[in-house]
């Protein structure tokens, strides 16, 4: 029998960036990380470090979304935070964006953000206890170019979070979101993302690029029982980039 007294957290896209480094933030603090992502190797990899389980998890999936949830409750009978991070950063110049691309990145960065808020949110009710924390991005207060359907979802993030504070309110359940400046994570370094530092990097109160365990600490405060009378907010953690 697993040890049902421990927070339990889901971290979507967590197998590698700014969601492995939230998952062992929050390890680190006691709780059972449920590492899922679709690549299931490293989420692995994650979970095995950081004495959690991993899922793997495609959250544009509705049925694989509604199987992982029920898994966690049937396991662990709780989920008491919701980090969503999992999402495409495709860096794509708005003449070039098929519909195709627009469709994909909707489909992971926007629907997945409806999926699992969606099959997660009943399970907290019930509870009537949860800490749900979106991962933004900063380039929506930037309007940073060559990323709209991008930043498109990222604006809608925080939409939701602003949307849903009220209704889940009622229910025990806080929801923000956090807004990291560009981070040197495996997602952001796969692509031609160089350009990007040496533009934002000068702009920042701090001269060095930004990283993935910048961010995981203030997901954890959100994502902590101390954060109780915070909900519906967006905190900003990009090293001063966009305070002008
Ligand atoms: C400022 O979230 O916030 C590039 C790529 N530049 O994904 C981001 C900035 C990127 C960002 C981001």
């Amino acid at each position: 029998m697993t040890d049902q007294t421990r927070r339990v957290a889901l971290v979507t896209g967590a197998a590698q960036g700014i969601g492995a480094a939230i998952a062992d933030e929050l390890a680190g603090e006691g709780m059972t990380v449920v590492v899922a992502d679709v690549n299931l190797e490293g989420a692995e990899a994650v979970a095995a470090r950081n004495g959690g389980v991993a899922k793997k998890l495609d959250v544009s999936d509705p049925d694989r979304v509604a199987e992982v949830v029920d898994e966690i409750v049937a396991e662990f009978g709780r989920i008491d935070v919701l980090v969503n991070n999992a999402a495409l950063v495709p860096l794509t110049p708005w003449a070039d964006i098929t519909f195709e691309e627009w469709r994909k990145v909707m489909s992971v960065n926007l629907d997945g953000l409806y999926l699992v808020t969606h099959a997660v949110t009943p399970v907290m009710g019930k509870a009537g206890y949860g800490r749900i924390v979106n991962i933004a991005s900063n380039t929506f207060v930037a309007g940073t170019p060559d990323c709209a359907h991008y930043v498109a979802t990222k604006g809608a993030s925080i939409g939701l979070v602003r949307a849903l504070a009220g209704e889940l309110g009622r229910l025990g359940i806080t929801i923000n979101a956090v807004a990291p400046g560009i981070i040197a994570s495996e997602g952001v370094l796969s692509g031609p993302h160089q350009a990007g530092f040496d533009y934002v990097v000068p702009m920042q109160a701090f001269d060095r690029r930004g990283l993935p365990q910048d961010v995981a600490p203030a997901v954890a405060f959100l994502a902590s029982e101390k954060a109780s009378w915070v909900t519906g907010q967006t905190l900003v953690v990009d090293a001063g980039h966009t305070r002008n």
